[in-house]
């Protein structure tokens, strides 16, 4: 009812076939108990069949209708039906309906305890979807490696780009203090298949890595260990100079590289299973070691070997652009990194997010895949909405990442997707990797807007397998989370899967980017000018001028182009054949271009805010439908968070268009009302204490 329970709610069955069918199947169950991992399957099921069926299931009997075994510990008579396993990875699993000494069973079954708990949480949302158990023949393994939340929370508890509150983790009352909520995450990340996460924020404190504070890390590390999750931590590059009292940080320097052995050697004693270290080196102000002349190879790979001895990876950032560099800023990631490509050491991952720019509402994705054939690349998605509307606008963000995934790279040929290319499949790498940026607080309901759980969920999903659709994803997460009616799931599954589409319409349509207010992000603001840089203001982005509106991307502008196989770059460099959802993005436009439906670019502008506004105004409508399948609490919270994003689509729609329209000259279309306010009074609006901003000490 409060959100807290996420999608694992585990509702009463009320349909009497389905819960006599499911309560045959589970009320004996065959489990082996020893290890932590094994109770935490116990104590699922358990929860989950006292919701869901009123049933407390007898343990270890005779005639078990569900076991949850090994496939080594199998009765040997089943063992052939799980052959497959032996091929996958060993966290996979397989759920077979079928039939043992002439009873009908279902038999969850891997090579491992994390198998088997994968195992157990699919059986789970089966049930929470009513679907009918006496076919089940599932066999699935994760297609992703290192499926990990990243954690921009600070150790003072404020969250970087965060909207649901303050950070969970609460430093001063750890090591001693295991709150319920970290159990919960655990078992939240694990029923998707998360397993890793890094605690805290890229802009790091190198106080993270001081005795008291692993010795924190090690409480939760302990707490998450039976759910199959590693702890990872984001290395601030300088620390040896922070807290370890040297002179420098440069990674060639021999002291600085035993300072690093030793605290990996401190970290792994206390925490056997750590994951490895994060960092954002010479980005964004943060140290790293360009500082000392040195190459991010050079410091990738000496933290590469401090951890190595002990299976640690190192996954290094490629978000880096200099305020030194002339370069198109979508340009400046690709142009550092390719030249590294197969230098790193073995357990490096390179980092890259999404797009070329920063987690837009759309952007092409970052021309880093596919070129960096000899290096494993970790994708990295925004789960926060730091440019999506932060805490009041419904985004179902799967949409894009399903997007950027099936985007095609054509770096082996067509097909070349970019879920190849972080799978490894393309290129046959072991190492692979995908991370999101954690949207999580202490709102009672995790994430503030109770429809961003369904962005944990979906990013959860897709770590687990790049290739799943956004629209499975919505079902699923719409089933388990309030009801498997399909009167609910079926327009609410259509109100999903159009709303980033929406936002993108109301912000920043046909290929904008980078236009919001002014540091926080929050709300337009493509005045914006003048800053520190160049490439963090809006006027650098959408260069709108009296001919036209866009950023040429071409051979006769920045060429990033350039940075993408041939066949995108020849489609591309041709207005004609650019994907109107990248125009502004690779051209700029005249003013009175005609688009595909035969009217002007200023007019399909005006069309797309307008559109924007439309689409909330239909899910508002939807969402009125949906009273009677929802709890009153969240049907209330979503139906004031809805005309939020409404006013705010609008504001988005009705100023953009004022301050285009300087450049345009042109009459504003009949299809748009007439603005609430000036363009002066939308311009003088200033939000300084919006959530979600680096606190000013930092
Ligand atoms: C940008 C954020 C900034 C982050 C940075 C990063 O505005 O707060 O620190 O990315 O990813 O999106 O390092």
């Amino acid at each position: 009812q409060d959100g807290y329970k996420l999608w694992l709610q585990y509702s009463k069955i009320e349909q009497p076939q389905r819960a006599e069918q499911y309560t045959a199947y589970n009320k004996n169950l065959k489990l082996d108990t020893g290890s932590a991992t094994a109770k935490v399957i116990h104590e699922e099921l358990n929860t989950a069949f006292e919701g869901m069926l009123n049933l407390s299931p007898e343990l270890n009997g005779d005639a078990p209708g569900l076991l949850i075994l090994k496939t080594s510990a199998l009765p040997e008579k089943l063992q052939n039906q799980f052959k497959a396993l032996e091929d996958l990875p060993e966290d996979a699993y397989a759920i077979r309906a079928t039939r043992l000494d002439k009873r009908d069973v279902i038999v969850i079954s891997a090579a491992s305890e994390k198998g088997l708990l994968y195992g157990t949480f699919a059986y789970l949302r089966e049930m929470q979807q009513h679907k009918d158990l006496s076919q089940l023949d599932i066999t699935d393994a994760p297609k992703i490696k290192k499926r990990l939340l990243n954690h921009w929370d600070n150790l003072d508890r404020t969250i970087e780009r965060g909207y649901a509150g303050f950070s969970i983790w609460d430093w001063h009352l750890l090591p001693n203090l295991i709150k319920e909520e970290y159990i919960d995450y655990a078992r939240a990340n694990a029923s998707i298949g998360i397993n890793g996460t890094v605690l805290n924020n890229v802009n790091a404190s190198a106080y993270i890595l001081q005795e008291d504070y692993l010795q924190k890390v090690k409480a939760l590390a302990d707490a998450f260990r039976p759910y199959g999750i590693q702890v990872y931590l984001t290395a601030r590059f300088s620390a040896p100079i922070e807290i370890g009292g040297l002179q420098t940080a440069d990674p060639l320097n021999a002291e600085v590289q035993n300072w690093w052995n030793e605290k990996a050697k401190e970290i792994y004693t206390l925490i056997p299973d750590f994951g490895g270290f994060l960092v954002k080196a010479n980005s964004e102000g943060q140290p790293g070691p360009n500082n000392y002349g040195r190459s991010h190879v050079d410091g990738a790979n000496m933290l590469a070997e401090a951890v190595a001895p002990y299976n640690g990876i190192v996954m290094w950032r490629a978000f880096v652009y200099s305020d030194e560099k002339p370069e198109d800023r979508a340009k400046q990631a690709y142009s550092e990194f390719v030249p590294f490509d197969g230098k790193f050491k073995d357990n490096v991952l390179v980092q890259v997010k999404n797009g070329a720019i920063d987690f837009q509402p759309r952007e092409p994705f970052h021309p880093l895949f596919g070129a960096m054939p000899e290096t494993p690349l970790m994708m990295e998605f925004q789960i926060t909405q730091e440019y999506l509307g932060g805490m009041s606008h419904l985004a179902f963000l799967p949409k894009l990442f399903e997007e950027t995934l099936q985007a095609d790279t054509y770096a082996k040929g067509a097909g070349s997707t970019v879920a190849k290319v972080v799978d490894g499949s393309l290129t046959n790498t072991q190492l692979t990797g995908m991370a999101g940026v954690s949207n999580i607080g202490n709102a009672r309901n995790w994430t503030g807007h109770p429809f961003a759980q369904a962005n944990w969920y979906g990013f959860g999903r897709l770590a687990w397998n790049p290739e799943l659709s956004a629209k499975t994803i919505a079902e699923e997460w719409l089933a388990q989370t309030f009801t498997p009616n399909p009167e609910f799931v079926k327009p609410m599954t259509s109100l999903l899967l159009d709303s980033r589409e929406a936002v993108v319409n109301y912000m920043t349509p046909l290929g904008l980017h980078h236009i919001m207010a002014e540091g926080h992000h929050q709300g337009p603001g493509p005045w914006v000018k003048d800053l520190g840089r160049e490439d963090w203001t809006s006027v650098y982005y959408h260069k709108a001028d009296s001919l036209g509106i866009g950023f040429d991307r071409t051979s006769t502008g920045s060429d990033a182009l350039a940075q993408y196989a041939p066949e995108i770059e020849k489609a591309y460099e041709n207005i004609e054949t650019t994907p109107q959802q990248y125009l502004l993005w690779f051209h700029h436009v005249p003013w009175d271009y005609k688009l595909d439906n035969g009217e002007t670019l200023w007019y399909n502008l005006a069309r797309k805010y307008q559109d924007g506004v439309e689409e909330v105004e239909a899910m508002i409508n939807t969402w009125q439908e949906m009273k009677p399948y929802v709890g009153e609490q969240v049907y209330e919270k979503t139906r004031m968070l809805l005309s939020i994003q409404l006013e705010e689509a609008q504001w988005w729609r009705d100023s953009c268009l004022l301050y285009f329209q300087q450049f345009s000259n042109k009459e504003m279309p009949e299809f748009i009302p007439e603005a609430k306010h000036t363009l002066d009074y939308y311009q003088s609006i200033r939000d300084p204490y919006a959530p979600g901003i680096k606190p000013s000490w930092d």
